[in-house]
């Protein structure tokens, strides 16, 4: 053997001992999220993934992660959407109560979700703090769950399940909501169009993030974490599942033809057969009367405007007394 195969062959052997000792993936969304003719995921192969892509919400504003709070405890979730070509998107979760779901190894206490809220809400190299429209890369196992693969803990709480966040390019904004049009995803009989090649219909949009214009909200459940109903002029219907964000509690739902601009998502009724379930997802509403979604640039400038109508006064006290002393956790208590 030539000294230079020898070099080689030695290169090859422990490349592959690298691999075997740490099996990350990476894979593009569209290849994690492939679908069989039921929905059900296919993607199976061995160990981690790795995605990349820009956080498309902040956690706080579509589940509630205080500890102990709901059937699932505290929970976090964020969808990363596929840059370029890759056009799909995954969900990343993280839940306390394992063990009420089939977690073998157990759920969280509030002192341990904390303390993985406060991991997986900061870089590990900068200890920035992660918000929508960073771009990140996410290490972790993978499981499917009514009609997507969400990267996830499996379910446990072992730290040998942990997923990784880390920041790849801090602030580079929102993705630009691709606009569609109801009879994109519904067919004429109302029905979500459910295409297993992803190349169509509801799952070519799946975690991603949306536009649809003129269309009407039915304000029927405008609360926190309701389920509204908009409606087009060709009498199309899609389901928007409002976020926990303040401004719907804040402010009315907006009426009159509106735009909505949304993470598409799918949480299926079923569990074997999952081509239903598909609805927008608004994390948080700015009251501006015209698109729901939250712009994310707020007019006025006056510290303590809590409303924001740019006057600071008793309703801007009584919101401050009603909050007094809360915190949010995974976010203002990590010490490191
Ligand atoms: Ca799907
Ligand atoms: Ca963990
Ligand atoms: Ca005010």
């Amino acid at each position: 053997m030539k000294k230079i195969d020898v070099v080689l062959v030695v290169l090859l052997t422990i490349s592959s001992i690298a691999f075997a000792d740490d099996p990350c993936t990476p894979v593009t969304h569209q290849q994690l999220q492939a679908v069989d003719q039921d929905g059900v995921g296919t993607y199976n192969a061995e160990g981690k993934v790795i995605i990349e892509g820009i956080i498309l919400n902040n956690p706080e504003e579509i589940l509630n992660p205080t500890p102990a709070m709901g059937y699932m405890g505290g929970q976090w979730q964020i969808y990363i959407q596929g840059d370029g070509n890759d056009h799909a998107g995954t969900a990343v979760y993280l839940g306390q109560y394992y063990a009420r779901v089939g977690g073998q190894s157990g759920s969280y206490t509030d002192e341990q979700l904390i303390s993985e809220l406060c991991r997986i809400n900061h870089d590990p190299d900068t200890g920035y703090t992660f918000a929508a429209g960073d771009r990140v890369r996410i290490t972790g196992w993978y499981k499917f769950y009514k009609g997507k693969i969400n990267v996830n803990e499996q379910h446990e709480a072992d730290p040998a399940f942990d997923f990784e966040v880390e920041l790849l390019e801090p602030a580079v904004g929102l993705p630009q909501p691709e606009l569609i049009t109801l009879d994109m995803v519904k067919d004429g009989s109302d029905q979500y169009i459910f295409d297993q090649t992803r190349l169509t219909g509801c799952e070519y949009y799946q975690a991603r993030l949306v536009r649809i214009n003129d269309v009407n909200i039915n304000p029927e459940n405008w609360v926190p974490d309701g389920t509204v109903i908009i409606t087009d002029a060709n009498g199309l219907t899609f389901p928007v599942k409002l976020g926990i964000g303040d401004g719907f509690t804040r402010y009315g739902c907006p009426t009159g033809q509106i735009d909505i601009i949304a993470i598409f998502d799918q949480e299926s009724s079923g569990t074997t057969v999952c081509q239903d379930g598909y609805r927008l997802w608004v994390p948080d509403y700015d009251g501006n009367g015209l698109v729901l979604t939250d712009r994310g640039h707020e007019r006025g400038n006056l510290p303590g405007d809590i409303n924001t109508d740019y006057k600071v006064d008793f309703y801007d006290f009584a919101e401050l007394a009603n909050n007094w002393l809360q915190n949010r956790a995974g976010l203002g208590e990590c010490c490191e």
